[in-house]
């Protein structure tokens, strides 16, 4: 009983949305994660991320729009509420190539939206300062998703469906023993054998292929990110309400630099970030690396500027969390070019979390050998031997 279908390798939001969708497609899975469910040292974590359709490429909209209706079904499978609709914002000056791009991509999709003017959006969204140079797209079906409590609930429906999920078990080698027969050994010297892998190890990844000796190295970078969480000046009226139930996500565009914000979910404040900010590590096992002080002023001054009821001198608390990046901060969703049933997937370069059921929905296809619903070429590995465009969107 220690031979299944396919083994899941990472318990995070891409493994655990993995399992989930393997195991109730009736496969034979088990899920192994090397810490505790839900731990807090790589990118899963935390009370909130956004989830939007807000993407200037066709691309994350076809995956966002397979995404809502995968997140319902969990909620309803799950009787959990995993997903709160904030709507959301997307701003910057008129001429952020991102913001053009957005509205193409918007036109392209048939997403609904609107473009509202500086002074119609501060009314609205008093928790915010437009300028009068920034133009503000207002996008109803964005909102935040409950990470770890999203997190905790995919295990949970993993194993509704039969899934055996494993925590503390750290995987050591892989063995790929023919096209269906892998064999997995964990650091406790537990075997166990499957006629399929996938590795959703995030920042590990290449420390397990490195192990394995599987010949294919995956072209990321891992950054330790930091996020801030502000609360409301002392001043700040009762009437501007920085909760989930009246403020929107947004993402600023100034060029290379993208701010985001999540209204207040669980822990206390707005929580802001700047994008793709933090310091490259070698290893997620080594020494934590200090935050870009520069980084931390401008994360200060975009709060100061665009949302001043918030206290912007200080925050009150933050989070670290990893980024692991493809090189053009795509996504790899691919089988491993020499094995078949190895699937290579999770390098969600700071972006896949709100994808996690669509994510598992092209894992199984892959494993089945269905053809998945959205075309996988940006996905793919083999992207890399050819020239890299990167991407503009956050
Ligand atoms: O994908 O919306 C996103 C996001 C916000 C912060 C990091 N990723």
């Amino acid at each position: 009983d220690k031979f299944y279908d396919v083994i899941v390798v990472g318990g995070g939001i891409t493994g655990s949305s993995s399992a989930y969708m393997l195991a109730k497609s009736g496969l034979k899975v088990l899920l192994l994660e090397q810490y505790d469910m839900c731990h807090t040292n790589a990118s899963s974590h935390g009370d909130g991320r956004i989830i939007r359709y807000s993407y200037p490429e066709d691309i994350y909209i076809k995956l966002s729009k397979l995404a809502y209706p995968l997140w319902a079904q969990a909620e309803k499978e799950s009787q959990e509420k995993l997903i709160h609709i904030t709507g959301g914002i997307d701003f910057g000056g008129y001429q952020e190539e991102a913001l053009k791009q957005l509205l193409i991509a918007y036109d392209n999709n048939k997403i609904n939206y609107s473009i509202l003017n500086y002074k119609e959006a501060n009314k609205r969204f008093p928790q915010f300062k437009f300028q009068k140079e920034t133009l503000v797209v207002y996008q109803p079906d964005s909102g935040v998703v409950f990470a770890s409590k999203a997190v905790s609930t995919m295990w949970k429906l993993a194993r509704k469906y039969g899934a055996t999920t494993l925590a503390n078990k750290r995987v050591d080698t892989i063995t790929v023993d023919s096209e269906s027969l892998v064999t997995v050994k964990t650091f406790d010297h537990s075997t166990y054998q499957a006629k399929k892998i996938v590795l959703a190890c995030g920042g590990w990844i290449n420390d397990v292929l490195l192990r394995s000796q599987l010949e294919v190295r995956v072209p990321v970078n891992v950054t330790q990110e930091k996020v801030f969480y502000f609360a409301p000046k002392p001043t700040t009226p009762p009437t501007i309400d920085h909760s989930m139930h009246s403020c929107p996500v947004s993402i600023y565009y100034a060029g290379e630099s993208i701010f985001y914000t999540l209204p207040q979910i669980e822990v206390r404040g707005v929580k802001v970030g700047l994008h793709r900010s933090g310091p490259i590590l070698e290893s997620m096992d080594g020494a934590k690396k200090p935050y870009p002080e520069e980084h931390t002023k401008a994360v200060r001054e975009f709060v100061h500027h665009y949302m001043p009821s918030l206290e912007s001198e200080q925050e009150i608390s933050s989070l670290t969390c990893h980024y692991t990046s493809a090189l053009d901060f795509n996504f790899i969703i691919d089988r491993h070019p020499a094995h078949r049933n190895l699937i290579i997937v999770s390098p969600c370069s700071g972006h896949g979390f709100k994808f996690g059921p669509a994510i598992g929905q092209l894992v199984l296809d892959l494993a089945m050998d269905i053809e998945p619903p959205i075309p996988m070429e940006e996905f793919s590995l083999s992207r890399f031997k050819h020239k890299l465009y990167k991407r503009i969107g956050a």
